[in-house]
């Protein structure tokens, strides 16, 4: 059993009043969803739209249960606490948090009733695996309910450093919260140990490093005894269905569509994509100045370069995505009112989802892939690029504060706050030698297809104590 803020799909609600399912952005669905169609699971989550509360459902091979949320507790959990308290304080407060009781009391409320639900549709003695930074409560709420199932709880985005984490009023109780699964689980090390000490330091229990079969490092994994129970606590860096995106990336229509995208593009001597949700950790700012300024310098030529950026709309009611967006937009509109030709701009701006299949066509075709996150749990679009620049000419530029960077050593690596480094890096990925992208590449290539998904949840899993499960992936 699955539990998660969101279900794999959305709800969604036409004007003539008739609803659809679509399945809803991010990359915790296009993580899990090879997982649970491998092992046949359930999922518990929001439908994504207030006060829905359809039955219980089985599509593309997962049942799914939904558990209601109303327009007020959308506005103070998800949007308010989730994403207004605890997204910018566990990404180094990129913007300053807010700390609101009426915030934390909707959060307690929602983390109780995606308790109950989880409670309700898993079987005796089943394997519960709870999700990321808007549930921190349930492992704890669960076990209360139903002490015979074995929890799971894994964290998508980075675990701050103690100084930070401790600004959080409620800093105690969250991490109580945690405590209650058998298994918390990271993408890194570090993320372990600001747990582990925070375990000690806050809620004064016992901790130990202990192997508790994650690869390698035994700084990657410890214990926290927590009165005769004992959590295991671990780095499980998440990956991607690797090997199916490197091979769909390899067929006809993907290679074609590419070739396809280049052309309507003008055929640009070097193509440059970005690929994000619309979010301010994302630096998309970032890479727009450095390409601003990279053309002013004169150390690209504007007739040369055509830079896509994707972006899939993203948390759009909260207020510092709607300045977020205005300043991006703006970013976009000043680089082609200062350097675009008639039917030639320099940025191409699409600010929606797109098909994957489309995704990877972009992928196939770009020569430089900007990943440039101020802080990001892992990033999967670099691990998706990587699986798609299938011929190795590709050249992924990507931040030193992504979970990515800590896997993908041969990337071209920048420091996104440093905006002459990031400059000075994408021109070297750029004038490189084809020779040394191709090996850089092949690198990154043999890591991301040796270590995929379904590896991450079989290790996961395995930790977890659910052997059966495991061996079914
Ligand atoms: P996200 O912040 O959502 O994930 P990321 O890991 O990059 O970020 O995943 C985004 C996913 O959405 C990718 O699979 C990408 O292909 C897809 N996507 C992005 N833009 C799209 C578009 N326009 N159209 C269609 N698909 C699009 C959170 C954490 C990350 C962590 C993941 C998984 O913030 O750090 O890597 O969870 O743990």
């Amino acid at each position: 059993m699955v539990v998660a803020n969101r279900l794999p799909v959305d709800l969604e609600r036409k004007a003539d009043g008739t609803e659809v399912w679509k399945r809803s952005p991010g990359g915790l669905v296009t993580a899990l969803e090879s997982v649970l169609q491998a092992s046949s699971g359930a999922w518990v989550g929001w439908p994504g739209v207030a006060d829905a509360h359809p039955d219980s459902f089985v599509a593309g091979g997962i049942e799914l249960h939904s558990v209601p949320l109303s327009a007020e507790e959308i506005e103070l959990y998800y949007e308010g606490f989730s994403n207004g308290t605890l997204w910018p304080l566990f990404h180094d407060v990129v913007v300053q948090p807010e700390y609101h009781r009426h915030w934390w009391a909707a959060y307690v409320e929602v983390n109780r009733r995606f308790a109950e639900a989880a409670a309700a549709a898993t079987a005796e003695d089943g394997i519960v695996w709870v999700q990321d930074y808007q549930l921190l409560l349930v492992p704890k709420m669960l076990r209360q309910i139903r002490p015979d199932l074995t929890i799971g709880f894994f964290q998508h985005i980075p675990f701050p450093p103690v100084e930070l984490f401790m600004q959080l009023p409620w800093r105690t109780e969250i991490i109580d919260g945690m405590l209650g699964a058998d298994l918390v689980g990271f993408h890194l090390p570090g993320g372990v140990e600001n747990f582990l000490y925070l375990s000690s330091r806050l809620a004064g229990y016992e901790t130990s490093r202990r192997n508790i079969g994650t690869p390698r490092r035994r700084s990657r994994s410890g214990v926290v005894h927590v009165g005769f129970r004992e959590v295991k606590v671990g780095a499980f860096p998440i990956s991607i269905a690797s090997g199916s995106i490197s091979e769909r990336s390899r067929g006809r229509e993907v290679r074609q569509r590419a070739r396809e995208i280049r052309r309507e593009l003008g055929s640009p001597k070097l193509l440059m994509l970005g690929v994000d949700r619309l979010d301010y950790t994302k630096g998309i700012d970032v890479r727009l100045r450095a390409l601003e300024e990279l053309i002013s310098e004169g150390r690209i030529d504007p007739g040369d370069v055509s830079f896509v950026q994707i972006a899939t709309p993203s948390r759009e009611r909260v207020e510092q995505y709607r300045t977020m967006r205005v300043s991006i937009e703006h970013g976009v509109s000043r680089i082609n009112g200062m350097f675009g030709t008639i039917g030639h701009p320099i940025v191409t701006y699409l600010h929606r989802p797109i098909p994957q299949s489309e995704l990877l066509a972009f992928y196939a075709a770009a020569d430089i892939m900007l990943v440039t996150p101020i802080r990001d749990g892992m990033n999967l679009v670099a691990k998706e690029y990587v699986a798609a620049s299938t011929d190795g000419k590709g050249a992924l530029v990507l931040s030193e504060f992504t979970g990515a960077a800590a896997e993908l050593r041969q990337a071209y690596k920048c420091n996104p706050h440093d905006l002459d480094g990031v400059k000075d890096v994408i021109e070297l990925a750029v004038d490189d030698e084809p020779e040394k992208r191709r090996r850089r590449m092949s690198a990154m290539r043999r890591q991301v297809l040796t270590h995929d998904v379904t590896r991450w949840a079989r290790l996961f899993l395995t930790a977890l104590g659910g052997d059966e499960l495991a061996d079914k992936l």
